[in-house]
């Protein structure tokens, strides 16, 4: 390997399929014996996290510290996965400047906001269509697409496994893995 073990960025829509993605990713990891770990909204905005909300400040810090703890998994040696909307560009810029060159893999989980609609596993969009729900990414609140992100993954055009194998190629061209 000519590289420590990076971070990968996903970025994307509410439903866009970061979750997804980025489990599936990381059982095929674990397969190649590829120890990892995996930051998403259950273990950080549950946790270290839970004093912020959706507000744009709250979500700039949000992405601040999810930025901070994957650089310590990278000082750690081990690969890790973030699935946050993070929809600031800026913030994903700042993120990858803390872990630095080749260390900071951004995957744009790209999918139509009326596929992620009518995925609404959550029914979230529903919600945020009716104003039950304030300041909702896609609806009322902004998400910037990434201009040059690392790997594009159209979630609604390709099989979850495509999106996998799409990764796990990128990684291993770039010798990550
Ligand atoms: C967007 C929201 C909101 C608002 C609650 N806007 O589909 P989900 O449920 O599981 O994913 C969404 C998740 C987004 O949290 P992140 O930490 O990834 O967001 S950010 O990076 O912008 O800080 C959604 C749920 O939380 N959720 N309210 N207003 N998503």
């Amino acid at each position: 390997k000519s590289h420590k073990s990076p971070v990968i960025w996903f970025t994307g829509l509410s439903g866009s399929g970061k979750s997804t993605l980025s489990v599936e990713l990381e059982k095929a990891l674990h397969e190649k014996e590829i120890h990892t770990y995996r930051l998403d909204g259950d273990n950080v905005r549950q946790g270290l996290n839970n004093n912020l909300g959706f507000s744009p400040e709250d979500r700039v810090e949000n992405i601040r510290r999810i930025g901070e703890v994957a650089k310590l998994m990278n000082d750690a040696g081990i690969l890790t996965l973030t699935a946050f909307i993070s929809p600031y560009r800026e913030d994903r810029q700042k993120a990858r400047e803390l872990l630095g060159d080749g260390e900071f893999i951004e995957v744009y989980t790209k999918c139509s906001l009326e596929t992620c609609e009518e995925r609404d596993p959550k029914g979230l969009y529903e919600k945020a269509r009716k104003g039950d729900i304030k300041g909702f990414t896609g609806i009322d609140a902004p998400y910037e697409e990434p201009d040059a992100p690392e790997i594009v993954v159209g979630t609604d055009q390709h099989t979850l496994k495509d999106s996998v194998d799409k990764i796990i190629s990128y990684l291993k061209q770039r010798n990550h893995i």
